[in-house]
């Protein structure tokens, strides 16, 4: 007995000394590597969507490009891997990407059983219903035994056939992992409704031969705070993704933003404003970072509303909760101290 004990003591320490020998945290393999591998949309207008060239644009994008900044010094350092919903949650247990920022739903069984932390809602978003303007329909309820397209791998899923089981619909869910190929299907007529979260619909029907034919309905069937995630067990990179976010809404807050930060970082009396831009203090040295890695990130991505009026308005879609909190909206950084 007491040798088994001490047999699993041993093996255990093995174990210890052998995670300690490879150093590793995520912040120092993205240091040796010169680059964040960010996991990404493959391509959703407004949150993740590649130019003709490759390169990448979009709100989940900017959150990619902040914490590089934070963490080397250049929104360019970023690497990105396009993930469908399927390939995403594996792709960051395995260690392929550093950070996941792919319009994913923060949910209790992500959190706990597949062992990812969420790191702060980036986008608090719906799940809704769109469908072609000539159908007529108006709401949830004429949409029973429609065909409808869903991606696999989504909360979207599981929320459709809860909303229909509720409603004593029935339906058939018509399901493609690749979006584009899910779009150009349900384009073609072959769905009767397409339903996902509201702003990805925006975004999708964006690419529409003509947008103005389809319409998305009103209601709203459940809540999708949309955030960026990392594996559980590595606190400190958890810290860096959370406050890199954190910093484009608390320059927000304080009135920064990318054509102010140096001046002010420079010329401020506020001591709020000092802190946050490093010139007093060592808050970004408590993350293991520069202590300016605030300014960086705005300077070279911008504040929240910066990168929302780039990605998001010009889909037509309206700050609404995405406002800062004391605009009555939802986005609320705690305290650069
Ligand atoms: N927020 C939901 C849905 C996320 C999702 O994957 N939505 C689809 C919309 S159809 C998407 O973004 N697809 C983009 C892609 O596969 O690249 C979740 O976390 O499950």
């Amino acid at each position: 007995m007491r040798w088994l004990a001490s047999a699993a003591f041993v093996a255990s320490l093995t174990v210890a000394i052998a995670e300690t020998a490879q150093a590793d945290t995520t912040l120092d393999a993205v240091r040796t590597r010169g680059a964040v591998r960010c996991g990404v949309s493959t391509g959703l207008p407004g949150f993740a969507m590649p130019d003709a060239k490759g390169v990448f644009t979009g709100l989940d994008v900017d959150v990619c490009r902040a914490i590089a900044a934070a963490a080397l010094g250049d929104a360019r350092k970023v690497e990105y891997v396009p993930l469908t919903a399927v390939q995403r949650f594996l792709a960051l247990q395995s260690g392929e990407v550093d950070v996941l920022v792919r319009n994913a739903t923060w949910t209790l069984a992500r959190n706990a059983q597949l062992g990812l932390n969420f790191v702060a809602t980036n986008y608090y978003d719906g799940q809704a219903f769109m469908v072609p303007r000539r159908a007529g329909i108006h709401r949830i309820a004429e949409l029973d035994g429609a065909t409808i397209c869903v991606q696999p791998g989504t909360s979207s899923e599981t929320v459709l056939s809860d909303a229909f089981r509720r409603r004593n619909l029935r339906f058939t869910p018509l399901v493609i992992e690749q979006v584009n190929e899910l779009a150009s299907a349900y384009f073609n007529g072959r769905c009767d409704a397409f339903t996902s979260d509201q702003s990805q619909l925006t975004g999708i029907r964006s690419t529409a031969p003509d947008p103005a034919d389809h319409v998305i309905l009103p209601e709203i069937i459940s809540k999708e705070p949309l955030s960026p995630a990392v594996r559980n067990g590595d606190d400190g990179w958890a810290n860096v993704v959370r406050w890199s976010f954190f910093a484009m809404l608390e320059a927000e807050e304080l009135g920064l933003d990318s054509k102010n930060i140096e001046r002010e970082a420079r010329d401020s009396a506020d001591p709020t404003v000092q802190r946050f831009a490093g010139t007093t203090g060592d808050l970004g040295k408590a993350l293991g970072l520069e202590n300016g890695f605030a300014v960086a990130i705005v300077t070279q991505v911008g504040n929240y509303a910066e990168s929302f009026e780039r990605n998001i308005a010009p889909l037509g879609v309206e700050r609404g909760v995405n406002r800062l909190w004391r605009d009555g909206g939802l986005m609320i950084s705690p305290p650069f101290r």
